[in-house]
């Protein structure tokens, strides 16, 4: 196991934390003011991506010193010989965010994994204060190579790096390389270098002379967020181009910049460096100001390096989202074996930063999902990977099960607490739907808290409660409700996890967006939740709308953990069909 320097501890700054430090005031000194776990074990979440929990069971000095820990995404996963490599930003001294080396496990079918040694870490003048995030590109002769954001000069500097495996033999590609001329990329001048980070994956222009590469940056008049473009033709020497990529005024800081093309028309993905007519690209950013991430669609202009979203889409926090809820720091990249664009986010916890030290871990990969372009061009839609549904056994099935208004009916037979669900709602009609309040247009979420599972309406609240105990009294809501707006129906989709848990001290925001689907035409609408203990993802219309939220239920835990069907509207909703799996437990970062 590689031995790591000691490095100060660093702290966030961003709403989150400030929450987690609220949350965690009574206990001010939570490196060493230890309190017993409020999270129960039995909360650990089972099939998603999180902490080698089994390793920290026995000895402490191990667990303390080496494993698990706080980690997020956002440092570039990728195939390489049969085998897909997931990095990601992990904290070898505790369970909170500092001390950032690059995490590294690997699978085959993206739902087992195992877990090697840490892949980079600080060692080098150019990295000594951290290795933070950024991408893989494979080379057209197959080499990977990874750049990313070295932090130096006592945390006021960041540069970009690059690194080789080392032994391209070896598939499980252990060790890296970081050539002593790094860093390759300095800021300039005209670059804020205290946020100047999380390089792209690289796409060759279709001249097949150049790369090009876009980093996060903000330009401090305007709080312009900016992702700013670098050329290379060896992909050592870089040079800044003149624009940036795309900049958007009043954004804040851009981390975390993905830019990609997807196919117009079908499901298939396409190499990052695709251009060209029959595709579309997109632009996703991390928004450190909102802890959201937003994307445009838009198109891609080789000979000027410039990418401009589509007229209709909106920059910056009003715009879409992969995931309207707990999902930051994502990547994507090609998946050639299967021809698709995989998506990873990371979903942080929800409790307080004493809880994290207390369970030693913090931080889940949530399921890989695969991403493409609406049929109608106007958002992405995403799904899990299909190897998922491998881990689906014990299978529950109905159909044509009218719900009244302030109905609810529970679904049997099924280990609900770790689970997989899938729903199709019907709706007789839409006259009782309530007015649309049209001020809250851009602000689904404050939509939903005021429209919360509890409040009674006209179609819906209808959808399911999730984690919840036998009386649903603690419960996770997960639902749709229809609105009128000017002569037609509008669809909100929403998390309620206000009453997921008694435990105190404990962030339960409700969550929500609008759903782009004709409801006044298929008064249909189908839902699929993935629920893992402590983690419920779903997705709403096929993938239109995701959601994911954290929850730390106190009743509803391992076989006391329950489903139901709700409708707090005032009129029918017939489930046409419902199907729940129980989800087996995949190897998850197993030592090899
Ligand atoms: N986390 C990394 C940064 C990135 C941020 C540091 C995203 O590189 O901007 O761990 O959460």
């Amino acid at each position: 196991m590689v031995q790591f320097r000691s490095l100060p501890k660093q702290d966030g700054g961003s709403a989150y934390w400030q929450f987690k430090e609220l949350a965690n005031s009574i206990s001010n000194n939570w490196y060493t003011n230890f309190r017993p776990s409020l999270v129960d074990k039995t909360l650990l979440p089972r099939y998603h991506f999180r902490p080698p929990i089994n390793w920290i069971n026995g000895n402490f000095y191990r667990y303390f010193k080496y494993f698990l820990l706080k980690k997020n995404t956002c440092a570039g996963p990728f195939y390489y010989k049969g085998i897909y490599h997931l990095f990601y930003q992990y904290n070898p001294y505790g369970s909170v965010w500092g001390n950032i080396v690059w995490g590294h496990s690997v699978s085959t079918d993206l739902i087992n994994w195992y877990a090697l040694d840490p892949a980079i870490y600080p060692s080098k003048p150019f990295d000594i204060y951290g290795c933070w995030s950024g991408s893989a590109t494979v080379l057209p002769d197959g080499k990977p190579v990874i750049l990313y954001t070295g932090i130096v000069d006592n945390f006021k500097t960041q540069v970009q790096n690059i690194a080789f495996p080392a032994n391209l033999s070896d598939p499980l590609l252990r060790e890296w390389d970081k050539p002593d001329y790094n860093p390759v990329i300095s800021s300039d001048p005209s670059i804020n270098a205290t946020q100047f980070r999380d390089p792209t994956t690289a796409w060759l222009h279709p001249d097949n002379k150049h790369w090009s590469i876009a980093i996060g940056g903000i330009r401090e008049v305007g709080q312009r967020g900016v992702a700013i473009l670098y050329r290379s033709k060896d992909f050592v020497n870089w040079t800044k181009a003149k624009h940036p990529l795309h900049s958007s005024k009043g954004t804040g800081m851009w981390e975390c910049p993905d830019f990609f093309p997807v196919a117009v028309g079908g499901r298939e993905g396409r190499d990052t460096s695709a251009t060209g007519r029959g595709v579309k690209h997109v632009l996703k950013v991390s928004l450190d100001r909102t802890r959201f991430e937003y994307y445009t669609l838009g198109t891609y202009y080789p000979a000027l390096d410039r990418y401009l979203p589509d007229q209709a889409l909106v920059d910056g926090s009003d715009g879409l989202r992969y995931d309207y809820g707990n999902f930051y720091a994502s990547k994507t990249f090609f998946d050639p074996a299967k021809r698709r664009r995989v998506l990873t986010g990371w979903a942080n916890e929800s409790d307080t930063i004493a809880d994290d030290v207390s369970k030693g871990w913090s931080g889940i990969i949530l399921v890989p999902r695969e991403l493409w372009l609406d049929e109608n061009g106007r958002q992405l839609l995403q799904w899990p990977v299909e190897e998922f549904d491998r881990l689906r056994s014990q299978h529950v099935s109905l159909a044509n099960q009218v719900v009244n208004p302030g109905g609810f009916f529970r679904v049997n037979n099924i280990d609900a607490v770790q689970a997989d669900v899938e729903v199709t709602f019907e709706m007789g009609s839409l006259e009782k739907a309530e007015d649309f309040d049209p001020s809250y247009v851009g602000d689904a979420q404050a939509y939903c808290a005021r429209h919360a599972a509890d409040v009674k309406g006209g179609v819906g609240p209808f959808g399911l409660y999730v984690l919840a105990d036998a009386a649903h009294e603690e419960r996770t809501a997960v639902f749709f409700k229809v609105f009128k707006h000017k002569r037609k129906h509008v669809v909100l989709f929403c998390h309620d996890p206000t009453r997921s848990t008694k435990r105190e001290n404990i962030y339960k925001p409700t969550f929500a967006g609008f759903v782009d689907v004709d409801i006044d035409s298929s008064k249909t609408i189908s839902l699929r939740s993935l629920i893992d203990h402590s983690v419920v993802e779903s997705f709403g219309a096929g993938g239109k709308t995701c959601i994911t939220s954290r929850v730390y239920p106190s009743l509803a835990i391992g076989r006391d953990a329950h489903l139901f069907v709700f409708n707090n509207g005032a009129v029918d909703v017939k489930v046409s069909e419902l199907n729940a799996w129980e989800i087996r437990t995949p190897f998850m970062n197993k030592e090899i």
